[in-house]
């Protein structure tokens, strides 16, 4: 399996709000070159570089204005004499107006993110929009006949939506290339979600739409990150309806709970019959994850790409979460090896 990894990911690293203190983010560079080096050590194939894509291409999911926003957000914030990351204080909720966008950068900020673990430096959307080639690079490279590629995205992408960012997410990489699929020609594509939290934004993105298959394993938003969002009952809208499926699990769920969920979710998956599926691999699920509430050991990551394989279906895993630095590595991997039938 070809791998698609850019070094660009280390010029984002930032800080984040978390229980009541501003600290590093658990979101950190050493978690892609982790992954990198065990896709190395275990020789899962060649490690390519991404192609860089226009920005356009990023539009066919998000907003223009929201696009544009994320280029510019560090000049504008630096125009101010900041010099710390930029972060978001102010959130339109409920019976506040979202339909202005505010010109000045502290309004914007607060406009286009849904919470603090979001925060913009100077080397971000370099980053940001290298993350999305990758996964658009991974999707060329299923067009190109592979059946199989890894695309090794940091930042992550899928608590971002259409019009905001969140969760140490800026650009949703998965929905850029399901996109990008379709636009290839495909008729149906399927996300697979299997990181510990929600993935809203994506949700968000393909909710109203039939072509787009979104099915989602993760903590009880009752319980865990997103909390806004990931319940069982949201099914899909308008022509999307039957479209969506979420596996909400409680904290403290073992393989076993795990095991039957993904076989079901895969089930459904197998039905909707795609032309590509893309994998949203998040592998925060492992019982030693510090932010996460499952307990997956690194063998069960095999299971998972070997219930994956059983889909049957050209593939492309694109990297969401996981934060045990050491052993992400071993897990993320552990998926696509399981997916390779290699053990
Ligand atoms: C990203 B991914 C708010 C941040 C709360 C966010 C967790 C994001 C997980 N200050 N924590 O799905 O692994
Ligand atoms: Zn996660």
């Amino acid at each position: 399996m070809l791998t698609v990894y850019s070094t660009a990911h280390r010029l984002h690293h930032a800080t984040e709000l978390k229980d009541g203190v501003l600290k590093p983010c658990f979101e950190m560079p050493s978690r892609a070159d982790t992954i990198r080096a065990r896709v190395q050590a275990v020789g899962l194939g060649d490690v390519i570089a991404p192609r860089a894509f226009d920005p356009s291409r990023y539009a066919r999911v998000h907003s223009e204005r929201y696009v544009r926003f994320l280029e510019q957000a560090w000049g504008e914030w630096r125009e101010l004499g900041r010099e710390h990351d930029a972060l978001p204080l102010i959130w339109p909720v409920r019976d506040l107006r979202s339909d202005i966008e505010p010109e000045h950068i502290d309004g914007k900020l607060g406009f286009y993110a849904m919470d603090a673990g979001v925060a913009i430096t100077a080397g971000t959307w370099e980053a940001v929009r290298t993350s999305a080639d990758l996964a658009l690079t991974g999707m060329a490279v299923l067009e190109a006949g592979e059946r199989s590629a890894f695309a090794l995205c940091r930042p992550p992408g899928h608590h971002a939506a259409a019009e905001y960012m969140g969760g140490y997410c800026y650009l949703n990489n998965a929905a850029i290339a399901a996109q990008a699929g379709l636009d290839g020609g495909a008729r149906r594509v399927a996300v697979l979600d299997i990181d510990f939290h929600h993935g809203n934004g994506t949700q968000s993105i393909f909710y109203a739409r039939d072509d787009v298959l979104f099915v989602s394993l993760h903590g009880d938003p009752k319980q865990s990150y997103p909390y806004f969002l990931g319940h069982r009952d949201e099914t899909g809208a308008g022509a999307g309806l039957g479209f969506n499926h979420n596996y909400p699990l409680a904290h403290g769920t073992d393989w076993n709970g795990y095991g039957a969920a993904l076989a079901d979710a895969c089930r459904r998956v197998a039905a909707h019959a795609p032309d590509v599926l893309v994998v949203s691999l998040g592998v925060d699920t492992f019982k030693g994850d510090p932010i996460s509430h499952f307990r997956l050991e690194s063998e069960d990551f095999l299971r998972i790409g070997a219930t994956i394989a059983g889909i049957g279906c050209p593939t492309l895993f694109v990297m969401e979460g996981g934060y045990m630095v050491d052993d992400i590595g071993v897990n993320a991997v552990n998926v696509l090896c399981g997916f390779e039938g290699r053990s």
